[in-house]
């Protein structure tokens, strides 16, 4: 079943080359910084490149409409329902990115319980009133989250270990966000 995906993604690759479509690869400006403008359903690259022991600057601006997430891992994962949930490897595990604002980072060391709401039902960020005491780093590792309009910046240093091709993700919607191509490739040079 894997196997057949892959084979199936190879050639639509294949495709989508002979049909010339560019890729348009982003990579740190002199300041460091990866500027990435969100539309339905777009991080605005299709791949972000880096090389490893820079320090980097995500500049997330979400220029869409809905509510969009950032995640770098590899191997998505699906729920029972078959929805591209989330990275079964967090790129930023054992990593301390520093995020501005810090209320638009979910996941890491924040320990919250959502209330019984779904990531889906969030309709802001307000977490003043919610119980923290649930662990969401179990649930889908590092994320950040933003509203229609809203930019955020994370910082971090790219770790030598981190070398590969990894993924930018948006999973939102139940997926549907990840499958209407909400997604980059993150590639790690050496
Ligand atoms: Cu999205």
């Amino acid at each position: 079943m894997r196997r057949l995906t892959a084979a199936m993604l190879l050639a639509l690759a294949v495709v989508a080359v002979g049909c010339g479509s560019s890729t348009n690869t982003v990579t740190p400006n002199a300041a460091g910084e990866i500027v990435l403008d969100y539309s339905e359903f777009s991080f605005g690259a299709d791949v972000v490149e880096v090389q490893a022991g820079q320090t980097v600057t995500f500049v997330l601006n979400n220029g869409g409409e809905k509510e969009h997430e950032f995640m770098i891992g590899r191997t998505v994962v699906e729920n029972d329902l078959g929805h591209p949930t989330q990275f079964e490897h967090d790129f930023f595990e054992g990593l301390t990115p520093v995020v501005d604002p810090p209320s638009a980072a979910m996941g890491m060391d924040m320990d919250m319980d959502m209330d019984g709401h779904s990531m889906d039902d969030m309709d802001g960020h307000s977490m003043d009133d919610m119980d923290m005491d649930m662990d969401m780093d179990e649930q889908h590792g590092f994320m950040v989250m933003q509203l229609s309009g809203e930019s955020a910046r994370v910082t971090v240093t790219i770790p030598a270990d981190a070398v590969g091709e990894w993924e930018i993700g948006c999973f939102q919607d139940k997926g549907v966000h990840w499958d209407s191509g909400m997604r980059a490739k993150f590639v790690v040079k050496a």
